[in-house]
């Protein structure tokens, strides 16, 4: 067969305006395709909850691929190797409790399993705004990542979601746009964004699964997100926090969506 370029265009375009569409209107938007974003991807998908994942750059993993300065080795304990496990990935016990894995293998095993189970992946697009309604977030603003790079003045469009997760890491992007530009409270002490604070890893890894919650109608934070809003410690290249922060906020937004 020769090939056509106009069939292999045409075939790309089809597929991605039907991805797209069908894709405007679901039960969950995830920010962010960190470890966090990844994993609460993959359990809402596998448990059928129509689910798309935004991620900003080319690739899914986030700080995942570097380790810990860019040695591309991660630590799991205990309570995260039992999802490195899920996904059989291999793992060696380098001192007692401290579990290592393959930062590559990481990434790229999560992603194929959440992909797999049904997660919708738009990469190279940003949030850049939510939508909000009568005190709710329901949807996310996307615009063309490289819309963004440029500062070219383009308007957005929308998707709409039942839940938003934001799992955008250390910035925590969209709570701070519901706060900033929406004024609205958030369900800390102080009712705004309280700040990430220095490296605790024991502490920030304890804290993490309390931080993740819904922290105004219809936004659930994930992952150091989570514990920048709460105001608690970083971890650094501990990453089992993060994975368990992920399936945290995929179950209770599943008891959210089914009441
Ligand atoms: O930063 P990131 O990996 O967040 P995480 O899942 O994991 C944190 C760890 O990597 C590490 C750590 C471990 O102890 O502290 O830092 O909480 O992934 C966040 C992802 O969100 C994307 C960003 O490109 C990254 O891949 N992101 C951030 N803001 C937006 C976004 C946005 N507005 N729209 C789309 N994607």
């Amino acid at each position: 067969m020769k090939l056509d370029e106009i069939k292999i265009s045409r075939s790309i375009v089809k597929r991605y305006m039907e991805k797209l569409l069908d894709n405007l209107d679901v039960d969950v938007v995830i920010v962010g395709g960190g470890p966090a974003g990844m994993v609460a991807g993959y359990y809402l998908a596998k448990n059928r909850v129509k689910t798309v994942l935004i991620e900003r750059k080319i690739s899914l993993g986030g700080g995942m691929w570097a380790g810990g300065i860019m040695f591309n080795e991660i630590v799991v304990q205990q309570q995260g190797k039992k999802i490195l496990d899920e996904f059989g990935i291999n793992i060696q016990e380098v001192e007692p409790g401290y579990f290592c894995a393959d930062a590559v293998e990481c990434v790229s095993t999560i992603c194929s399993h959440a992909v797999k189970a049904g997660l919708r992946v738009f990469n190279l697009v940003s949030v850049e705004d939510v939508m909000l309604h009568k005190g709710r977030v329901d949807g996310v603003v996307v615009n063309w990542t490289a819309v963004e790079m440029t500062s070219l003045y383009v308007d957005p469009v929308c998707i709409r979601a039942k839940y938003v997760i934001d799992a955008t890491g250390h910035p925590a992007e969209i709570a701070r746009l519901v706060q900033d530009k929406s004024q609205q409270k958030l369900a800390t002490d102080t009712g705004k964004i309280m700040g990430e604070r220095s490296m605790d890893a024991d502490r920030a890894e304890s804290i993490i699964l309390g931080n993740t919650k819904e922290i105004h109608p219809g936004l659930f934070v994930a992952g150091m997100c989570a514990n920048a809003v709460f105001g608690s410690p970083r971890m650094g290249p501990v990453f089992g926090g993060m994975l368990l922060s992920g399936k945290k906020a995929a179950e209770e937004v599943i008891t959210g969506l089914s009441v």
